[in-house]
């Protein structure tokens, strides 16, 4: 079969632009009522019978049946057999990732992770404590969707910010363990591993059972069960995010060689049918010699079904009347990620706001940052990047405020919150600031 990748073709000095960019961009997280039923009734279910429900569910969803829990745990010593089972160039390349993730989010936390405090003119301290959480669950999808990359993507930022407990699961139909996801767990300081997935997993984490123990936050990616889940146990435990579809955005001055740019639109759109790729250029002739290199690319690539419905359901070409409302546009989309394929970057970054990840140069492929440059693959979608920020250390850290108020800062404060508290009707408040008073 023939498989033909036709993104849509826009301009901005088109009349329909508007409606037309709409229409491509349009994309709803809403899941549907029935998996939400399924998934609310999966939840109360472990909630109320713990590890007989997990055994049950994975039975019918994963074909997996064992006798008991522990049959469902990956020892430790499983997690270094997998890591010492792989072959030279493998295990050579995940150690690598790793180190390089870890240092990144090193000087993360060293930018923003630490705790800080002053004191004012009274002698007051005031300052911010910074703490890891103490228990982290991490979700990894099984199946088709199966990356070792996003467990270092997740287990490393929560190890750097000093989570003690890394609690991984990951479904594992039939009982057929991914070795690469085991060894990346391994790699990166998972503490316990569970071979359970979907809603019941989720919950597990959320409520524990007596196996599973019950963790703060839950991260890390799945299916629409699993981010229906997720919502629901949200308040009960954190959780990161709900990631939709993975999208880049090419903003292309024509510098770069048509063939990479094409490569890497190929990259995303393998990738999910749903994901989105899009071209942002100012020149014409360059928007058609992508388009050229991405149908003498396409029959080479092994998933060009998926990218061929993901370009054409999803995708866009869009010429531009310049670099500056490539920007805008840009913003406008805040795409996960943000490849600035221009031979002068840095004179387009200052007017980028909102992505995810931005890729400077020709020779930053998307490709590099979700395995090895050091930064979070895990990244707002859907618009989202608007307001929210990568996976990060931050996301396994909280804070506490500290306050210890001197004598004399009783006497400033106290009276201060007097007045308040009485405006505000509140006695106690009130009575418990004046009795500091001199
Ligand atoms: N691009 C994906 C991450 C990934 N890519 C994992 C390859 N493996 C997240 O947006
Ligand atoms: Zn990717």
């Amino acid at each position: 079969m023939e498989y033909v990748a036709a993104p849509a073709r826009l301009s901005t000095a088109d009349a329909n632009f508007e409606h037309d960019f709409a229409q491509r961009l349009h994309w709803s997280a809403d899941t549907d009522a029935a998996i939400e039923q399924r998934v609310a009734d999966i939840l109360a279910d472990v909630q109320k019978r713990g590890d007989a429900a997990v055994l049950e569910y994975t039975a019918r969803f994963d074909g997996l049946q064992v006798d008991g829990m522990a049959a469902l745990e990956l020892t430790q010593a499983e997690l270094k057999a997998a890591f010492d089972s792989l072959g030279d160039e493998q295990r050579d390349a995940l150690t690598a990732a790793a180190q390089r993730v870890r240092t990144y989010h090193e000087a993360q936390k060293r930018a923003s992770g630490e705790s800080w405090s002053y004191r004012d003119a009274d002698g007051t301290l005031l300052g911010q404590k910074v703490t890891p959480l103490d228990r982290v669950g991490i979700y990894v999808p099984g199946g088709k969707a199966a990356y070792p990359s996003s467990v270092l993507m997740n287990a490393i930022p929560a190890h750097v910010a000093g989570v003690q407990e890394i609690i991984m699961v990951v479904p594992t139909p039939r009982g057929e363990k991914n070795a690469l996801v085991l060894a990346a767990a391994y790699v990166a300081g998972v503490t316990r591993g569970f071979t359970i997935g979907g809603a019941q997993a989720v919950a597990a984490l959320a409520y524990g059972t007596a196996t599973i123990p019950k963790v703060d936050k839950i991260t890390g990616p799945g299916n629409a069960y699993v981010a229906s889940a997720k919502k629901r146990v949200f308040g009960t435990v954190g959780i990161d995010m709900i990631a939709g579809p993975s999208e880049i955005l090419v903003l292309a001055d024509g510098s770069t060689p048509p063939d990479w740019v094409a490569m890497d639109l190929f990259s995303q759109a393998e990738h999910d049918e749903l994901a989105q790729s899009i071209l942002l250029c100012p020149d014409a002739d360059y928007i058609a010699a992508v388009q050229r290199e991405i149908d003498r690319l396409l029959p080479e690539m092994p998933r060009r079904a998926i990218i061929a419905k993901s370009l054409s359901d999803r995708g866009a070409l869009i010429l531009t009347r310049d670099m500056q409302e490539a920007c805008a546009i840009s913003n406008r989309i805040a795409p996960e990620h943000l490849e600035v394929s221009s031979n002068d970057p840095h004179q387009w970054e200052p007017l980028l706001r909102h992505a995810g990840a931005i890729f400077l140069g020709a020779y930053t492929s998307e490709s590099l940052g979700d395995y090895c440059a050091g930064p979070n693959h895990v990244l707002p979608t859907s618009g989202t990047a608007r307001f929210s920020s990568p996976l990060g250390v931050y996301d396994f850290q909280k804070r506490s405020s500290l306050i210890e108020v001197s004598e004399q800062g009783a006497q400033t404060l106290g009276r201060i919150a007097s007045v308040l508290a009485h405006g505000e009707g509140l006695q106690g408040h009130a009575r418990a600031a004046e009795m500091r008073l001199k």
